[in-house]
Formats: C-alpha cells, sequence, structure tokens
C-alpha cells in the first residue's frame, strides 16, 4: 500500500460526542489532516450530525453546513458553485455522509452529482447500518448481520449493495475505498482527491463499536480485519471508471476471525460463516478478474 505521511495540524479538537472506539470520528480526524483548513464540510442527518457538537461549539475548526438527510451531494455541489461565483475556486468542498445517507436515501442526489461532474469529494463513511437512530438495516448492512429491523431470527439475507460499481458506472475521476486501520492510506487518498478536478468519491469504512456490539478497543482491529479477510477490499479507480487498482500485498486471515468479535453476528450457525466464507472468496475474485479485464483494455482517458 502506497504510503503518505501524518501531517501534525489538528483540526478535530477532544470534545466530540461520539462513542468509544467511533470510527466515523477516526476517520474524519484523518480526512481533515490531509485537506486542511481551507475546507467546507457539508453533513446530512447521521451520527456526524450530532458529534461535532451543538451550536456554537464544533469540534472540528472547518464550516460544517448541517442539511436534510438525502441532499448531501447537491448541497455541496450548490456550496461549491456559490464559492465559484464568489470568486473562489481554491476551497475544497466535502460532502460527509453515512452509508444510509449514500447507500440509500442520498443515492439519487449523489448520482446526479457525479453524473455533472461537480467539484466536490463526497465520502461516506461505512458503518454498515443507520446507526444513529439506533442501528436499522442499510442497504450497506452485509449479509447475516442482526440490525434492529433485522432481528437474530431474521437476520440480514441480502447482500451488501454495491456502491463501488454503481459509482464507476459514472465514470466519474476518482473513486477510492479506505479503512480507519490505515491512516496514512485515508490521507494519501484524500490528499489526492483533492488535486483531482470533477467528483471524487471515498468510502471509508468505519466500525462502529455501538451498532456491531464491539468492545470499542477493537475498532481499529476489526477495521483491519474487515480488509485482511478480504470482506472490505482497499481499491482506487482512476480514468473515469476504466482503471481498477486492487490491494493485495497483506497478510490474509480468516472471515471468521473478523466475524467472531461482533456480537451483530454472533447467532450465525458454522454452515452460515462456511457460505459466508465462499461468498467473500468469490467476490474477491470476481474483482481481481474485473482488474485484470480493464486493464488489458485501453482507457478513454
Ligand atoms: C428524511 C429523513 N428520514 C429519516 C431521518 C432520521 N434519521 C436521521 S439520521 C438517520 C440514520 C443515518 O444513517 P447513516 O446515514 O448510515 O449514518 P449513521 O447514523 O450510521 O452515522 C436517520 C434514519 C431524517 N433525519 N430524515
Ligand atoms: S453509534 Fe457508532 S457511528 Fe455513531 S457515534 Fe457511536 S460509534 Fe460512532
Ligand atoms: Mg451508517
Amino acid at each position: 500500500m502506497k504510503q503518505a505521511s501524518i501531517p501534525l495540524e489538528e483540526y478535530m479538537g477532544s470534545g466530540h460526542l461520539a462513542c468509544q472506539g467511533c470510527g466515523a470520528t477516526q476517520a474524519m480526524r484523518f480526512a481533515l489532516k490531509a485537506l486542511g483548513p481551507q475546507t467546507a464540510l457539508v453533513i446530512p442527518a447521521c451520527c456526524w450530525a450530532v458529534i461535532d457538537g451543538s451550536f456554537p461549539h464544533s469540534c472540528v475548526q472547518q464550516p460544517i453546513y448541517h442539511t436534510a438527510f438525502e441532499t448531501a451531494a447537491v448541497v455541496a455541489s450548490g456550496l461549491k458553485a456559490g464559492l465559484e461565483m464568489r470568486g473562489d475556486s481554491e476551497t475544497t468542498v466535502m460532502a460527509w455522509a453515512g452509508d444510509g445517507g449514500t447507500f440509500d436515501i442520498g443515492l439519487q442526489a449523489l448520482s446526479g452529482a457525479a453524473e455533472r461532474n461537480e467539484d466536490i469529494i463526497y465520502v461516506c463513511y461505512d458503518n454498515e447500518a443507520y446507526m444513529n437512530t439506533g442501528i436499522q438495516r442499510s442497504s450497506s448492512t452485509p449479509y447475516g448481520a442482526w440490525t434492529t429491523t433485522t432481528p437474530v431470527t431474521n437476520y440480514k439475507r441480502r447482500p451488501k449493495k454495491n456502491m463501488i460499481d454503481i459509482m464507476a458506472a459514472h465514470e466519474i475521476p476518482y473513486i477510492a475505498t479506505a479503512s480507519t486501520a490505515y491512516p496514512h492510506d485515508i490521507i494519501r487518498k484524500m490528499a489526492k482527491a483533492k488535486e483531482i478536478r470533477g467528483t471524487k468519491y471515498i468510502q471509508i469504512f468505519a466500525p462502529c463499536p455501538t451498532g456491531w456490539k464491539l468492545a470499542p478497543e477493537l475498532s481499529v482491529k476489526m477495521a483491519r480485519l474487515g480488509v485482511t479477510s478480504k470482506v472490505y477490499p482497499m481499491l482506487e479507480i482512476t480514468e473515469n471508471g476504466q482503471k481498477l487498482e486492487v490491494w493485495k500485498d497483506f497478510e490474509p486471515s480468516s472471515v471468521r476471525e473478523y466475524m467472531k468479535p461482533q456480537g451483530r453476528f454472533r447467532h450465525l450457525t458454522d454452515e452460515e460463516l462456511d457460505g459466508i466464507e465462499r461468498e467473500v472468496e468469490a467476490n474477491w475474485q470476481r474483482l481481481l478478474a474485473k482488474e485484470k479485464m480493464l486493464g488489458s483494455i485501453p482507457g478513454l482517458a
């Protein structure tokens, strides 16, 4: 994995309102280090609408535009256009939304912004459920997980939506996944996105100890095991969707080691875990095949 150094500057203070071990909070700290002070945030309804604190207090130094659940991408587009009208083409505008606000309710606004290739960075911190309102299932929730709307007897029986493929179909200049276990990598990808004009989509795997029924001190470990078990691959898509690079240079670990400490998967039987393991491997092989296939076709860029 390519590395970037971690800037010493801190833009996030300690007075945030997140739970212990919150991956979404770690992700924001690293993202802001990469983007710097000349950044404006747009945050829809989600845990982060609460985490920063109540007005006039805020745990981040950059300004935040709090907006309605379904509107992050379109408000960020408007904010960027407004800044440019005033002669400011330097400020980076970052929409920062949860998986519910991205995979589900904000998808139409995001698709519109991406189709127009608006000059924004859109970050989805992916904790795989609607956490702020009490752990409801989203289309990002993985197969097999318990949520309050998919109880143990009826756990989620549908796969996680492939949001990366949906974004790649928009042929935008930059798409990446990242994980809170790899801060250098988050910073490199955010810094890269800052330099590219057009729509950038970054999806950060961000464990939620509260919603995953996980010990807070295991948050970073889960963010790492999610990647090394191939459950949550790290990738970059460039050249307007034509080039895919998958990170493979890691010591593989088992899917069971990743799932076992998480109470949301506790009810799964051995046979069900076997099935999930097979599916994870199949998805990984499909991804590698896609990387190879795209590599053999000359890009449009
Ligand atoms: C139109 C609308 N529907 C429902 C809500 C209630 N609501 C607020 S935050 C939230 C969950 C957000 O989930 P996600 O985007 O995954 O972020 P997380 O809470 O996990 O950080 C919901 C359902 C709302 N604010 N607006
Ligand atoms: S519920 Fe989860 S995402 Fe929300 S603040 Fe707590 S740990 Fe973070
Ligand atoms: Mg969520």
